[in-house]
C-alpha cells in the first residue's frame, strides 16, 4: 500500500517544493507541512522561499497571495474550489463605488480578499497586524474591507480613527453567539477564553483575550493558565494540542470548522505534487498593483 506521507516527502524533494499550511488545516496536512502559520507568516515565507514550487494548503486568496509575492514560482492549491465566502463578499467594482463616495480616503484590505480587490486597495492587513497597519496611516478616516467585525475591533482599539466598514463577515466565526461564551464560562470557570476578532463584537466583548490565530497560540504558550477555550477555527486547537500537550483546549462552538479549509486532505497534497495541480495564475493587470498593496504591509514594522 502507498505510504502517502513518504510519497509526499519524496515528491517534495523531486519537485524542489515547499509545503505551506494554514493554522486552519487538518492535522494530517499540518503534519506534512514545512511551515504552519497564519497568512502573514506564510506570505513572508512565500516571498522569501528558495524552492521552485509552493504547495499552499489553504484557500484561494492565500495561494493567490503567494503567487503575487513570488510570481516566478509555481504555486499549487491542492483543492481548486477551496474558497473563502468572506473574500467573495466584496468585488473590485463594489470597492470602487465605495471609494468614489470617499475620495482620497485610504483603503486597508484584509488579506481575505481577491487579487482584484487588493489591487484597488492601498495596503493589506491580516488579523495579526490590522491594528498596526491602520495606526500607521496618517489619515483619520480609513476605509476597511471586507470584514466588518475585524474593522469594528480595530475601530474600538483606535478611537482617534474613523473607519468606514464594509459589511462582510466570516460565516464560520459568525456562528458564535454571546450565550456560547456565557455557557463555557460556567462549564470551565478555570479557563481563559481566547477569541478571534472575526467573531461578532458582542462575542469579542466577552473574551479574556482577543487575537489572531498566531496571537492566540502565543498567548496560550505564555499564559500560566492550563485550560483554554478557543474561539476560532478548530485547526488552531490541533496545533495547540500538539505543541502544548500539558495544557487543555476546548472549542468555543462546535461549528467552528471552516468547510473550505477542511477540503484539503493528505491525498490532495500528494496529488498536487504528483500532477502539478492546481496551478494559480494571477492576471498581471491586477498582480502588480496587488503586489504593492501586499509589499506595503510587509514593510510596516
Ligand atoms: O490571517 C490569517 O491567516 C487568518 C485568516 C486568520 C488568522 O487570525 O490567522
Amino acid at each position: 500500500m502507498l505510504n502517502v506521507k513518504l510519497e509526499i516527502n519524496r515528491l517534495k524533494k523531486e519537485r524542489n517544493a515547499v509545503i505551506l499550511a494554514h493554522n486552519y488545516q487538518l492535522e494530517e496536512v499540518q503534519e506534512v507541512a514545512d511551515y504552519v502559520g497564519d497568512s502573514f507568516y506564510l506570505s513572508k515565507i512565500a516571498a522569501s522561499t528558495q524552492q521552485d514550487v509552493i504547495v499552499f494548503c489553504g484557500v484561494q486568496f492565500m495561494a493567490e497571495t503567494a503567487k503575487i509575492l513570488s510570481p516566478q514560482k509555481k504555486v499549487l492549491l491542492p483543492e481548486q474550489d477551496a474558497g473563502c465566502p468572506l473574500a467573495d463578499m466584496i468585488t473590485a467594482e463594489g470597492l470602487r463605488e465605495l471609494k468614489s463616495k470617499h475620495p482620497g480616503v485610504p483603503v486597508v484590505c484584509y488579506i481575505n480578499s481577491s487579487a482584484e480587490v487588493k489591487a484597488e486597495s492601498d495596503v493589506c492587513c491580516t488579523s495579526a497586524n490590522a491594528l498596526k497597519i491602520v495606526a500607521s496611516l496618517p489619515d483619520k478616516k480609513v476605509i476597511f474591507v471586507p470584514d466588518e467585525n475585524l474593522g469594528d475591533y480595530v475601530a474600538k482599539q483606535l478611537p482617534d480613527k474613523e473607519l468606514i466598514l464594509w459589511k462582510g463577515h466570516c460565516v464560520t466565526h459568525a456562528k458564535v453567539k454571546p450565550d456560547n461564551v456565557k455557557m463555557v464560562r460556567q462549564q470551565y470557570p478555570q479557563a481563559e477564553i481566547l477569541i478571534h476578532p472575526e467573531c461578532d463584537p458582542s462575542v469579542v466583548a466577552l473574551a479574556d483575550f482577543v487575537g489572531s490565530t498566531s496571537e492566540i497560540i502565543q498567548y496560550a504558550e505564555q499564559s500560566e493558565t492550563k485550560t483554554f477555550v478557543i474561539g476560532t477555527e478548530v485547526g488552531v486547537i490541533c496545533y495547540l494540542k500538539a505543541k502544548l500537550p500539558h495544557k487543555e483546549f476546548f472549542l468555543l462552538h462546535s461549528g467552528l470548522v471552516c468547510p473550505n479549509m477542511k477540503k484539503t486532505r493528505l491525498e490532495s497534497v500528494y496529488e498536487a505534487l504528483l500532477k502539478n495541480q492546481y496551478e494559480i495564475q494571477v492576471p498581471e493587470k491586477f498582480a502588480s498593483q496587488a503586489r504593492q498593496t501586499l509589499e506595503r504591509m510587509l514593510e510596516i514594522k
